[in-house]
């Protein structure tokens, strides 16, 4: 095959099969010879293609089929990870999990993937050890694809920790639970975003009426960053309640001079897809919510971004959130 035509990079699926398919379907994709392909280009798939969504199973399935034909490439997100670190034992506290089995970890985010796949079952582990083979960023010229966060400092870390295979260790995976370790810091970063604490006493209460303190941050957006302007919060009323002074020096966000744009999904945007900036865009427009949309962004080889590059279909509108 050739892929001389571009990628298009996919964003969260989160097991919508039906979704996935209508914008296949509207990239020029069809399924021949066992896997969906495009006559010249590939598509390329954010990660969490598991969670919350009704047909799981049909969507890895999918998804692998093509990445085994070479016909997509594929990037490890959250809940990929998570799904490793719900069945991996604390060294520490054998019979316990890296990733708490509490009721609240699974009846929000992991109980119907378990019931779907079967919990314990080989399908689940076949999904396991494909998972494990997942790379944590997509480093392509011309073009770099990460679940939530790029920072080359962070990427360099865990490069280093993989011997370059940049995919996931068991020692990896147990370090990385050990809150604010190294390891930590660097897969919360590239699979979760950055959030960063307010000073205290302050805090915010959001959409939801949780309160909060500490605020996830756009990284994208350019210096000066301060909690107000770079939060990532949804309406006015709740960015007017954040403090308008710099982010701590701690925070402080890697300078990004790489001239290759970014693509990366993990943040449920809502509204009409859109751009960060000429260089950074998300294309996780929330596909499993009522009224979110699945979006890919067709690249084709160009340095600065451009809006019309953006395609998208009506994610699960008849299904509740
Ligand atoms: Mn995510």
């Amino acid at each position: 095959m050739t892929t001389s035509g571009g990628l298009d990079v996919i964003g969260d699926v989160h097991g919508q099969y039906e979704v996935l398919v209508r914008l296949l379907t509207r990239l020029g994709y069809a399924r021949r010879d066992g896997a969906w392909r495009h006559p010249d280009r590939q598509a390329v798939f954010v990660g969490d293609l598991i969670d919350r969504g009704p047909e799981q199973v049909a969507v890895v399935t999918l998804v692998r089929e093509m990445h085994d034909a070479g016909t997509a490439l594929v990037a490890m997100g959250n809940h990929e990870w998570n799904a490793l670190a719900w069945v991996t034992q604390r060294p520490d506290h054998p019979g316990e999990f890296l990733r708490d089995n509490n009721d609240k970890n699974k009846r929000l985010q992991h109980a119907d993937f378990l019931a779907q796949v079967g919990e314990g079952s080989a399908l689940h582990h076949e999904y396991l050890a494909w998972f494990k083979t997942l790379p944590l960023w997509l480093d392509l010229p011309g073009l770099r694809v990460v679940h939530a966060c790029w920072q080359p400092a962070q990427i360099a870390h865990v490069a280093e920790r993989t011997n370059g295979s940049c995919r996931v260790t068991p020692d990896l995976l147990e370090r990385a639970h050990i809150k604010h370790s190294a390891d930590y810091r660097a897969i919360e970063t590239l699979l979760k975003g950055i959030e960063v604490a307010l000073p205290e006493p302050m805090t915010f209460v959001d959409k939801s009426g949780h309160r909060r303190h500490q605020a996830r941050i756009q990284w994208w957006r350019p210096a000066p960053r301060t909690f107000r302007n770079s939060a990532i919060v949804e309406g006015d009323d709740v960015r007017a309640q954040l403090p308008d002074i710099a982010l701590p020096d701690a925070a402080v966000i890697e300078v990004d001079t790489d001239p290759r744009p970014v693509v990366f999904g993990h943040y449920w945007a809502t509204g009409s897809p859109t751009l960060l900036s000429n260089k950074a865009v998300c294309v996780d427009y929330s596909a499993s919510m009522v009224n979110g949309s699945l979006v890919a962004y067709r690249w084709s080889g160009e340095t600065e971004l451009v809006e019309a590059n953006l395609v998208s279909v009506p994610g699960a509108t008849n299904k509740t959130a």
